[in-house]
């Protein structure tokens, strides 16, 4: 209205047009409505937010900008409206607890406190449920605390881990002879012919079909793909097989596409994927490879979504649906899958500052540590629902075998605090010592599995990962313990070498038996293949590291060798269907794990101890190395 005042000396400019009295009312009408028009469009420009800072009252834009962001009760909503939080920060936001005023050692300290406490306070009444899956289940009030709109966003800082390792990752290379560096030389063009064939044949596939030359995709990883690169990443690395870094490194910034709509196994996912980038980022400290894996994370924490948290074994990545393996006894839940995340989970957390994915693996402990364990062994299916047990079958192989792996693993990654993990670990394999390791006839002591009570006399490939395992957990036992499982993990890789060199490949069979005359060999005809397993060569690394008798070297090779005469093919490695003849038919597979795992394994037991140090890493159950958190070393903000 001011601009239509009249001004000294001059007509009003509507009288100055000649207008008349309707005439000028109609004017007026319609210029009236142009500035209202005007003054509502800035509202619904883009970005408006600015807009409403100038013209809307402080607290009414914080109530503003919440309320339409904001689905939860009103009781939550009054507590925040007074303090300009959003209702919930991004994943990668820092930790909620962490005030952005405190010193930054203050705030580390937080962190390292988050990790390192063991398990957090239960669910706390009146926390909000979350409904996803088809199924409720109450959300720890840890989980979604606000934090403040000006927080600096969370950085993990690269270059003081790096500084808190205790050798070069590739090592000093000091001190090896020639036949040593010759083996190792061989083994890394075994890695150089097992990668240029996938690439060649099967970039961006799954996995390599080295006889008919192409890619095979398969149904574990729900649509995601280029399992093999992700896998052969940190190999290739190691290896210094540099060019063929840079092109799966240049696959994964290209063309590697977390938005896939598929059914896929928990666990695969984590220990190949989520394990392969995250080893890759602390090996390169390259932003895609920790970008990649967090963005995947994310995508897992569906699952975990069952009444008792114990996450179910396959996940739809698009929807977040989960389920339990259709194989899997009433619905249960496998000990090896749910009890395999938690080295990879802290890791998340570490690198997000977001602590979701460590409640999610210290809730799993909570409810294994608590449960009723039968004669103290763990058996391998366990209800989400009720957190019971399903069947009394217990295994070191397959099922149950790499959940005791994690459980020493996580202890010796915590850099020796997380004591929960050690007493787990120490009082399973005592279970196991009593009730399942026997000795054949033939003098050779293999682990049994057990069926409610009646023992099986066999060993699957997968349980050959034990004598690595026990001779780990061994160094950190005093006096006969120690002494005993020391000996305990020998005479388990003795076993394992003899299902070996009993086969006519000199590879060994996917499972062995001690019964009916037989020892150390297959006995039905589906378990005599060979699909290139790295379980016994991880046990001759482990072994060779921690005692350096040469036997494991020789035996070492001798796998290398094998592996050249029947495995090796035109255009790559394959498996083989029957280990007890010298002209085996192949599978057609060059598995993922051959790369990740296999080799890997097999170079580091010809390179020296500072190659990816035990001091300093941890391998995953894919050979995926793992930093230990120096906690000492980096609080202290030593080099
Ligand atoms: C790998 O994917 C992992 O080692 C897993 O723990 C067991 N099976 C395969 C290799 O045999």
């Amino acid at each position: 209205m001011v601009v239509l005042r009249k001004l000294p000396g001059m007509p009003g400019w509507p009288a100055a047009l000649g207008l008349r009295l309707p005439q000028k009312f109609l004017f007026l009408l319609f210029l009236s409505g142009l500035l209202t028009l005007c003054f509502g469009a800035l509202f619904l420009l883009p970005d408006s937010s600015r807009f409403k800072r100038l013209f809307l009252p402080r607290r009414a834009t914080a109530s503003a900008s919440s309320s339409s962001s904001a689905s939860s009760s009103s009781a939550s909503s009054s507590s925040t409206r007074d303090t300009d939080l959003p209702r919930s920060p991004p994943a990668a936001a820092e930790p909620r607890h962490a005030s952005p005023a405190a010193p930054r050692r203050l705030r580390e300290k937080l962190r390292t406190a988050a990790r390192m406490a063991g398990p957090p306070a239960r669910t706390a009444p009146g926390s909000r449920q979350q409904v996803q899956g088809g199924e409720s289940r109450a959300q720890p009030a840890s989980a979604a605390p606000p934090a403040r709109e000006t927080r600096a966003p969370f950085r993990f800082d690269y270059e003081r881990f790096r500084r808190s390792l205790r050798h070069p990752v590739r090592g000093g290379r000091s001190g090896e002879d020639p036949e040593t560096r010759a083996r190792r030389m061989k083994i890394k063009e075994m890695m150089k012919f097992a990668w240029d064939n996938y690439k060649q044949y099967a970039l961006g596939k799954n996995e390599l079909r080295p006889l008919t030359k192409n890619g095979h995709i398969g149904n574990m990883f729900g649509g995601l793909r280029g399992a093999t690169v992700i896998d052969a990443l940190d190999t290739l690395y190691i290896m210094e097989l540099e060019e063929e870094f840079q092109e799966a490194k240049q696959w994964v910034e290209k063309s590697f596409d977390l938005n896939v709509n598929g059914e896929a196994s928990l666990f695969e996912v984590n220990i190949r994927y989520i394990g392969g980038l995250l080893a890759t980022y602390y090996l390169t400290g390259e932003e895609v490879f920790k970008s990649k894996a967090l963005e995947l994370g994310e995508k897992l924490l569906p699952a975990f979504n069952t009444p008792t948290g114990i996450p179910r074994g396959v996940i739809n990545l698009g929807s977040g649906m989960s389920w339990s393996w259709g194989w899997a006894s009433a619905g249960s839940s496998i000990l090896a899958e749910f009890g395999t995340l938690h080295l990879e989970f802290l890791h998340l957390s570490e690198l997000s500052g977001n602590p979701v994915f460590a409640e999610k693996v210290r809730n799993i402990r909570r409810v294994l540590s608590r449960v009723e364990k039968p004669q103290g062994l763990y058996p391998n299916f366990l209800s989400p629902v009720t957190g019971s047990w399903v069947q009394h079958h217990v295994s070191i192989g397959g099922l149950g075998d790499s959940f005791y792996e994690y459980l020493i693993k996580s202890w010796l990654m915590s850099d020796k605090k997380d004591s929960e993990a050690k007493k787990m670990y120490d009082d399973a394999l005592e279970a196991i010592e009593k009730h399942l390791v026997k000795k054949s006839a033939g003098g050779l002591t293999y682990i049994a599995e057990w069926r409610g009570g009646i023992l099986d006399h066999k060993m699957g490939h997968l349980a050959c990962f034990s004598g690595g395992m026990i001779a780990l957990g061994a160094q950190h036992s005093a006096g006969d313990r120690r002494q005993r499982h020391m000996e305990l993990a020998a005479e388990i890789t003795s076993t394992c070498h003899e299902s070996y060199t009993r086969s006519d490949t000199k590879l060994g069979p996917e499972a062995f038996r001690f019964d009916a005359g037989s020892e150390a060999t297959a006995t039905r005809l589906s378990e005599r293949y060979y699909i290139l397993r790295p379980e016994v060569v991880e046990s001759y690394m482990y072994l060779w590291r921690l005692t350096h008798q040469p036997k494991y070297r020789h035996w070492g090779w001798e796998v290398v060798q094998a592996l050249e005469k029947h495995c090796r093919v035109e255009a790559g490695f394959s498996g083989i269907r029957d280990v007890y003849t010298t002209t085996p038919t192949h599978d057609n597979m060059q598995q993922s794990f051959f790369l990740a795992e296999t080799l890997k394994y097999l170079y580091l037991l010809f390179c020296e101890d500072d190659v990816l140090s035990l001091e300093d890493w941890v391998f995953n159950t894919e050979a995926h190395p793992l930093p230990i958190n120096h906690t000492d070393l980096r609080a202290a903000g030593q080099p």
